[in-house]
């Protein structure tokens, strides 16, 4: 019993490392936790009587009184029992040294929490008795309870979290206890059809949402910790595996029809009051708490999510104490790596140390303790290609001017208007030769696809490549971009997808940057959700149509001697399903719906297709 048990108990260390990411090199400091805290495990009953496990770590010192910082998970708030610890107590190392109380705990329905998951939970704005729950009344009655039995409290509470934890920190937002003061939502999912995750633009994202869901979808008995093993592809070729599985219904071969969260997935593919109940940010009017919102421009993950809490806290809270931070990290790279680079684009500096020592510990320091000055700006955001860190009374900042880069005849670019009367680029589109998202081998998404160099498929027939001249001074795009396209398609459905991307220069055979052209951002839009997500409508084939579509903010420098480039294409394998180019069902297709088209992208006076852009004066 006693080998099983440390058995678990390895497995479950590895299983939040797995998640959580290895914690950074700080965190492996001479400092031992174990030395001056103590952990408690809890089960929690909250106001319908489901228990939620709930560990603590309390300091070991009483002299004084200390506040909380919680974390909600459904990933597992391992290794359980009271003789082992977390690798990493907080947000940072910085924390545990310091002194708080750590809270973490298993939301409701997952691992030894009680109770049944919900995608995203959807919050109840009326509640239909005192015993009804949501996340938001799970994080309320944890705090009463925490309050009352959690020795040595100071009586505030901070919550910090990145991702699913992110999406429940600002969940927390919605009905804040008065006891929580500091929340910080971290790369935090605001809705997962509109941008984050698995859905960008109604283009489902799918090597994303199926390595995810295959393992975390899998059916639960009950209480217990739940065993993720990394799914078999049968191959490390995720493009092979996915364009052999074919159309989306083929991929119960693998689910075998008892993925729950699959399924419910599989039967809304619009963006209906299945997922529109789960948005966060339409909630967020009564934020009381300080709120840090922390993001990453290169997060393959949820680049959508921080941006759209942050900005409706903004616009619904005038009072509320919230600013934004955006660093160039991947997901969560903030705290799971040292933030210096990202494949092969680097950043100068290590960029995660600055935010943690500088920003993020501060925050908590300052609303939880009262300790330090608060000096934070409201917008604290790295600019990438120039490599500096930038501070902005606002996000996005007033001093931009709207331009447009039109794209032009002979594959240029150009701030200027095309002055022709007509013209169209065109390509076919043929989804059984997709164009690949990598230029590697692996089943994963990656996270740094998201700057990779894309000059692997831009020498595709059906990759339409634009670029301005070399730039005589620097181009800085600082806020949302606007891709206003005008096409056409053969079929009935299409997707369009626009890449807006730096292209370095060829100085020598030397440098490895030379002529690399760095995808700056990327997304698809699925065209027949071009006059509503939740209405899709066919396209006319052959007639051009306008289908303007918002990119995800950049923070971007293009340098003087780079130019400015534009891909469109119309697939993104595996990383975005395939579209069978025909108006219908995607997530009912059959193989045989699959179609070629032909595709036009229009570029004249009257059919300008361009990129609506901010640059900073
Ligand atoms: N945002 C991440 C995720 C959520 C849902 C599906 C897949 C990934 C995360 O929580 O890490």
């Amino acid at each position: 019993m006693k080998l099983r048990l440390s058995l678990l108990l390895c497995l479950s260390v590895l299983a939040v490392l797995a998640f959580t990411g290895f914690p950074t090199a700080s965190a492996q400091t001479t400092y031992i936790a174990r030395e001056h805290y103590t952990k408690h495990e809890y089960q929690v009953a909250m106001r319908d009587g489901v228990k939620l496990f709930t560990s603590v770590y309390v300091p070991k010192d009483t002299s004084q009184k200390y506040p909380m910082i919680m974390q909600r998970t459904p990933y597992s708030v391992a290794p359980y029992g009271a003789e082992t610890f977390r690798p990493l107590l907080g947000p940072s190392s910085l924390f545990a040294k310091e002194g708080f109380i750590f809270v973490y705990q298993d939301v409701r329905g997952r691992n030894m929490s009680e109770g049944e998951f919900a995608w995203m939970r959807p919050y109840k704005p009326k509640k239909a008795s005192a015993t009804d729950a949501d996340e938001a009344t799970d994080t309320w009655d944890t705090i009463e309870w925490l309050l009352k039995n959690i020795p040595n409290n100071n009586g505030r509470v901070g919550m910090s979290g990145i991702s699913y934890p992110g999406h429940y920190a600002a969940q927390a937002l919605i009905d804040p206890h008065p006891a929580l003061k500091a929340v910080s939502p971290q790369a935090p999912m605001a809705d997962n059809w509109l941008g984050d995750d698995m859905h960008h633009n109604g283009a489902l994202f799918l090597t994303h949402a199926f390595n995810f869901i295959v393992n975390f979808g899998r059916p639960r008995t009950g209480p217990g910790l739940a065993q993720f093993s990394r799914f078999d592809h049968g191959t490390a070729d995720g493009y092979k595996f996915f364009l052999e599985m074919g159309a989306l219904p083929n991929a119960q071969k693998y689910m075998k029809n008892e993925n729950k969260l699959w399924n419910e997935w599989m039967e809304h593919g619009d963006y209906d009051e299945y997922w529109a109940t789960q948005n966060v940010p339409q909630h967020l009017k009564k934020v009381t708490p300080a709120v840090m919102t922390v993001g990453g421009w290169f997060d393959a993950e949820d680049v959508q999510g921080p941006l759209w809490i942050y900005r409706e806290i903004e616009k619904n809270n005038p009072k509320a104490w919230n600013v934004l931070v955006e660093g160039p990290w991947c997901h969560g790279c903030w705290s799971r790596r040292d933030g210096s680079a990202l494949g092969g684009v680097k950043f100068g500096s290590n960029t995660s140390a600055f935010y943690q020592e500088n920003i993020e510990f501060p925050f908590f320091l300052h609303f939880l303790k009262d300790k330090g000055e608060m000096k934070l700006p409201e917008a604290y955001v790295f600019e990438s290609g120039s490599n500096v860190w930038k501070t902005y009374e606002s996000w996005p900042p007033k001093n931009v001017a709207e331009k447009s880069i039109y794209l032009h005849v002979n594959g240029k670019l150009s701030f200027d208007p095309p002055k022709a009367v007509s013209g169209y680029d065109e390509y076919v589109s043929d989804p059984a030769k997709p164009v690949p998202h990598l230029n590697r081998i692996t089943p994963d998404m990656t996270y740094e696809y998201m700057t990779d160099d894309q000059r692997f498929s831009a020498s595709r027939t059906d990759v339409l490549v634009y670029q301005t001249d070399v730039l005589a001074e620097d181009v800085t795009i600082a806020g949302e971009i606007l891709s206003d396209l005008y096409a056409s398609t053969s079929g009935t459905d299409s997707d369009f997808v626009v890449k807006l991307i730096d292209v370095f220069p060829t100085r020598s055979q030397q440098e490895p940057m030379d002529g690399y052209q760095m995808l700056v951002r990327g997304e698809p839009m699925r065209a027949k959700y071009r006059n509503s997500w939740a209405k899709p409508e066919p396209l006319k084939p052959n007639a051009v149509t306008h289908i303007p579509f918002k990119m995800p903010d950049v923070n971007h420098t293009f340098k003087k001697g780079h130019r400015i480039m534009i891909h469109i294409q119309s697939s993104w394998f595996p990383l975005v399903d395939r579209n069978p180019q025909k108006f219908l069902n995607i997530y009912k297709a059959k193989d045989e719906d699959f179609q070629k088209a032909t595709q036009r992208i229009y570029r004249s006076g009257k059919f300008a297709t361009r990129l609506k852009v901010a640059v900073l004066k």
